[in-house]
């Protein structure tokens, strides 16, 4: 399927202060994301640190995994062995890419066939309802795939920050899904040997802008990830961010600096044995949010 026709960035459309067009128009399609009150609900969260201590520490936090996995599909990780500095300079040179004029980030501009780069997410059919998201796409692995003509050379720190977000983000993949595979008494390496080192990740800057009909327009549709696993750096100002579970909507709660893991299609077949719950997640556009720094690791 490729794609039809390409969209002007949102954050272009919100700033000329024209009504938005029809195709934003989600209307009341049922999910939970055009309804304020969807409840907050505490979902696991695991202490990495822990994890890779003494064994009764990781001990305990092994079961809350068991539990995130086979109950959550997704939890939070606290502890994660990056710095609340560095996970502030990660935000920041989003936001500080975001901020450029509109020319300087056009350099960057997605093309029509592909989903790499700066832009709206790529519209596959003329029906299709348009999210209210500007991204900016990349690949961090395997190495012969990084296309760095749309890695943006402002600000100056981009580049370098994104790299060391990369491996540390690696870092953290390996420890999480050798834990996986543990507090489910699975061999140690079972996740590893298939997305660990040589798996695809990507990394996806999301800006929400501020936006005129919250009551009728979504920020992203509700859907499932097609990676094995997820990482979001949310913004931590600005929530919305929502998962169902047991056919019910819920608002993920704000935990600064804590990364949000959500298990994907690719790890979800393999834990289907579990009878675990996957979540679909969306984003409701309620209020002007900066940028999710969202990471995915998969094989394709
Ligand atoms: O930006 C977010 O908080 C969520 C984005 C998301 O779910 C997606 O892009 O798949």
């Amino acid at each position: 399927m490729g794609s039809v026709s390409m969209a002007t960035p949102v954050q272009e459309l919100a700033t000329d202060g024209q009504d938005p067009s029809e195709r934003y128009n989600y209307g009341g399609s049922g999910g939970g994301a055009l309804n304020a009150s969807v409840p907050l609900v505490e979902i696991p969260t695991v202490d990495v640190g822990s994890l890779i201590s003494s064994p009764s520490a990781a001990n305990h936090e092994l079961q809350k995994l068991s539990l995130a996995l086979s109950s959550w599909g997704c939890f939070q990780v606290v502890n994660h062995g990056m710095t609340d500095s560095f996970v502030d300079r990660v935000h920041e040179i989003s936001k500080q890419f975001f901020d450029l004029p509109k020319e300087e980030k056009h350099r960057y501009i997605r093309e029509p066939d592909s989903i790499e780069g700066y832009g709206t997410d790529m519209i596959v059919a003329e029906n299709q309802t348009l999210d209210w998201i500007d991204r900016l796409y990349l690949t961090l692995n395997p190495p012969n795939q990084v296309q760095l003509k749309f890695w943006p050379e402002k600000p100056e720190t981009f580049r370098e920050t994104l790299q060391e977000y990369g491996v540390k983000l690696g870092e953290l993949n390996q420890i999480l899904l050798k834990a996986m595979a543990k507090s489910l008494d699975l061999e140690e390496n079972c996740f590893l040997d298939q997305y660990g080192e040589g798996a695809l990740m990507t990394a996806r800057f999301n800006l929400y802008p501020p936006c005129p009909r919250p009551d009728q327009i979504i920020g992203v549709k509700p859907h499932a990830d097609a990676s094995a696993l997820t990482f979001l750096l949310p913004d931590k100002e600005v929530g919305g961010l929502q998962f169902l579970k047991d056919n019910e909507w819920f608002t993920v709660p704000i935990i600064p600096h804590a990364l949000l893991v959500n298990v994907g299609d690719q790890a979800e077949v393999s834990l289907v044995v579990l009878q675990a719950e996957f979540p679909s997640f969306c984003y409701g556009s309620t209020r002007a949010r900066l940028a999710t720094i969202e990471s995915n690791y998969c094989l394709w």
